[in-house]
């Protein structure tokens, strides 16, 4: 199934009076306050997040998993299921694919396809964390860390194989995340667990092509629930330094303890130019995985009020790739990552809104109240109408939840698919 222009265009004629007055109430507004409207509107447009192909069906969780039905089947389908998210959002510009489950047959096809629906090739995933059928040795105790070498060379070559078929598709990047570690004390040693690592991933390092990077992805917990080999950013940081300038941290919103100050890890990181990726989610208790902004929006807020400082401020830090990562049980997962998308773009709009010459005053006289009020009153202004006409510039939906439910996609995937079909992913 696809959309066309016309389509949108058309549902987009009901709302758009709606949202031209809503508009111009807002730029009014701003432009009071100093703000250059049409600047700000591009800048929310130019915003694509990467959606990674295995967010596309329903997840489960260790005790069952509900299919949703019409998941897409194949690789070619959830990249028709990306396009779909794009042309009802103008902000899903970018497919993040995971090797095994996405490996294409047919370069030439895939590639077209999603140049077609304007999509790129976002950071390849590597898949340490399972056992593949067939494979000669096993990831139980761990993959890039394993004290077995036969295991390590294993990771380390599906590594590489991952790269080569990235390489094929115009991607850029390769995401590491282990999921090394270990469940009780003693299990394991952990100097020799965290060099083994080291050397691993030098070696993958090497093998990178000259204008690729590397992420490398930290977790505190889960699958092992005693330690974590990369358990936090200083320890993906240090791997990161030992590896080289091509290779960086990457920050997953679910991956920290409780009230972990993220925003604060996201300065730390850009200040030192090692602030590669960033995955999008939201939790209440640990990686849970629900729609961004669900639970916590002014932390999301904070965080990129943080980002945007970074991308201003640290010209060494590369611009970084964004990534929904999120799992979903309950809704529909293009109606979920639709409503992600829409929570990412209004942090980021209403972070761009915060008066940072204001702040740095207020900081430097050690007006706590201002410095607070400065970042309120960006984050209580109503940026949607902003986001609403970024998608109106750019041919989207004004209202992608809205249309999506108009245009009854679910029920047209299900036919074209069944009910019973299953995503590959988790
Ligand atoms: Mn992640």
């Amino acid at each position: 199934m696809k959309l066309s222009k016309d389509q949108i265009a058309s549902l987009n004629k009901d709302a758009a009076g709606g949202q031209k007055s809503a508009y111009e109430f807002l730029s009014e507004a701003l432009e009071t306050s100093g703000h250059d409207v049409g600047d700000l509107t591009r800048q929310i447009a130019d915003f694509q997040i990467a959606i990674p192909s295995w967010a596309l069906g329903a997840g489960g969780t260790r005790f069952g998993r509900f299919s949703m039905p019409g998941e897409p089947r194949n690789l070619e389908e959830k990249l028709a299921d990306v396009g779909l998210l794009h042309a009802l959002t103008g902000a899903a510009g970018a497919i993040s694919l995971h090797i095994p489950w996405d490996t294409p047959e047919d370069y030439k096809a895939v590639r077209e396809q999603a140049e077609e629906a304007g999509l790129v090739f976002d950071a390849m995933n590597s898949n340490t964390f399972q056992d593949q059928k067939g494979a000669g040795e096993t990831y139980k105790f761990g993959s890039l860390s394993n004290s077995s070498e036969a295991s390590r060379q294993q990771a380390v070559e599906h590594n590489l194989e991952v790269i080569r078929i990235g390489e094929n598709l115009g991607s850029k990047s390769l995401t590491v995340w282990l999921a090394d570690g270990a469940n009780f004390p003693g299990q394991r040693n952990f100097q020799r667990a965290l060099d083994r690592t080291a050397d691993s991933l030098e070696k993958i390092y090497a093998a990178l092509p000259e204008d690729w990077k590397l992420f490398i992805e930290y977790k505190p917990y889960e699958p092992n629930f005693y330690s974590t080999v990369i358990q936090d950013w200083g320890t993906s940081f240090m791997l990161a330094n030992h590896c080289g300038p091509k290779a960086y941290t990457l920050v997953d919103l679910g991956h920290h303890l409780p009230n972990t100050n993220i925003e604060q890890i996201v300065a730390t990181l850009m200040y030192k130019g090692k602030l590669g990726g960033f995955h999008f989610n939201d939790s209440k208790y640990g990686d849970d995985d629900l729609t961004v902004g669900s639970i916590k929006p002014y932390a999301l807020f904070l965080i990129f009020n943080e980002l945007v400082y970074g991308i201003r401020n640290n010209p060494d830090n590369p611009y970084p790739a964004w990534m929904i990562d999120a799992s979903h049980n309950t809704k529909d997962p293009l109606e979920d990552l639709i409503q992600s998308l829409e929570a990412i773009r209004e942090a980021y709009a209403k972070a761009l809104l915060v008066d940072q010459k204001a702040l740095e005053s207020a900081q430097m006289e050690h007006d706590v109240v201002r410095c607070q009020e400065i970042l309120q009153d960006a984050y209580r202004t109503d940026v949607r109408p902003l986001l609403r006409q970024a998608r109106l510039l750019t041919g989207a939906a004004i209202d992608p939840i809205g249309a999506y439910r108009k245009l009854d996609v679910r029920r047209h995937l299900t036919d074209q698919r069944g009910r019973e079909t299953v995503a590959t992913g988790l």
